[in-house]
């Protein structure tokens, strides 16, 4: 199976690259990263070892020439991951989440209508269905699309438009919406690396509002294996919601993480709340479950403490990231400065 995946070098995407070249030798994929702030070629240092199953490739998603230069490879499946993702960063300036997550969605399915793939995924988010009180039901997909931050308005945009290409000219496409992913390679400006890292150097842990909104944790590697079930066995046209059951109000898992790491909750600072701060976030992943055969293997509270350790352990990653040297690691590995497309296999 040939892939073309997108945002292959985001915590998610790089996570997911690992994930299909260990579990299927068949497996080849092109991997389309733009290297935001957010993308990483030090998350896929690993991935030399599978040669020339792997090549990256340096370029827009919002590109049409670019896009259809990859697409006319035809590829047996596009699975998106690449999007801007964090919600403060689309409060403080939306433009690049309208032009990377709703535009380059648009620029993809283009070319997959245009080359005729056979299959397309997108990766969405619980975010799309907006917030619930304490005491609703978790989200089905049946619910309504309500999002409340530009970046979740970005994502439902995203949505609506792979379903309008599915209805309009049947094209098979699946979407799958997630809860909140932990695990290895999280950019540290997301909650529980921000927590971990902060905590370790003995900085403040700034915790928005009351710290009661309640989010529903995942482990990365669940998240993946979901993602693949779907490529492989989700029905077209259909939405699937992914979740491992794990709520908690955000306080709990900062509590957490600094007693694990036996730091004085002294350290945690309420701050002003996001403005439009979702309350909670809960996902009922029954249909994932029960016509796919998933269910989530990582335990939340194990999870998070492997991940706190693996946070430890990679102390140079997160530091040459907080110090912005990770933006050389392209210049390191091509030998000529950013802003050009390139291409690249990985042996
Ligand atoms: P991330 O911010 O870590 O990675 C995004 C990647 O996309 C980066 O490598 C970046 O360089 C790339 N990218 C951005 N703009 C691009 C463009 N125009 N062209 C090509 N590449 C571009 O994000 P993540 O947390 O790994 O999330 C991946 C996907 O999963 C996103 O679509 C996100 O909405 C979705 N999602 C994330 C979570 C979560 O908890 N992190 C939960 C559910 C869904
Ligand atoms: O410094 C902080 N303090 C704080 O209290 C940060 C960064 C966050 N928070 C709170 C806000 C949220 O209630 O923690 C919770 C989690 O925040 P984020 O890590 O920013 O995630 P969230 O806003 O829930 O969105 C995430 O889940 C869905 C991902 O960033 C999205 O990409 C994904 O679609």
């Amino acid at each position: 199976m040939k892939l073309l995946v997108t945002g292959g070098c985001g915590f998610i995407g790089s996570n997911f690259v690992f994930h299909m070249l260990e579990s299927y030798p068949d497996v080849s994929i092109v991997n389309l990263d733009l290297l935001t702030y957010a993308g990483n070629l030090e998350n896929l240092q690993d991935v030399t070892s599978y040669g020339e199953r792997h090549r990256f490739v340096r370029g827009d998603i919002s590109d049409p020439d670019m896009v259809c230069s990859l697409i006319s490879e035809k590829p047996d499946v596009v699975v998106n991951f690449a999007a801007e993702s964090h919600v403060d960063r689309s409060i403080m300036d939306c433009c690049a989440f309208i032009h990377t997550n709703i535009r380059g969605t648009q620029v993809l399915l283009d070319a997959c209508r245009q080359y005729k793939i056979p299959r397309f995924v997108q990766i969405s988010t619980d975010e799309v269905y907006g917030s619930l009180a304490l005491d609703d039901p978790p989200f089905c997909e049946t619910n309504q699309i309500c999002p409340n931050s530009p970046y979740a308005a970005s994502k439902a945009s995203a949505d609506l438009l792979v379903r309008s290409y599915h209805k309009t000219y049947g094209m098979d496409c699946v979407i799958t919406r997630c809860s909140n992913n932990y695990g290895p390679y999280q950019f540290p400006e997301k909650l529980i690396p921000l927590m971990i890292t902060n905590a370790l150097h003995d900085f403040q842990l700034p915790v928005y509002g009351d710290g009661l909104n309640v989010r529903d944790w995942i482990h990365v590697q669940d998240h993946c294996r979901a993602i693949d079930l779907a490529i492989r066995k989700g029905r077209t046209g259909e939405v699937y919601n992914i979740g491992a059951d794990s709520e908690f109000p955000n306080i709990e898992i900062v509590k957490h993480i600094l007693d694990r790491l036996s730091k004085s909750h002294s350290l945690i600072t309420f701050v002003k709340d996001r403005p439009g701060h979702d309350r909670r976030y809960a996902m009922n992943a029954a249909k994932m479950r029960n016509e796919l055969g998933w269910q989530p293997l990582v335990d939340f509270r194990e999870g998070l403490n492997q991940t706190i350790s693996w946070y430890i352990e990679h102390e140079m990653w997160w530091q040459r990231i907080k110090s912005g040297q990770y933006l050389n690691y392209y210049e390191e590995w091509y030998g000529s400065s950013l802003g050009g497309a390139a291409t690249k296999t990985s042996s």
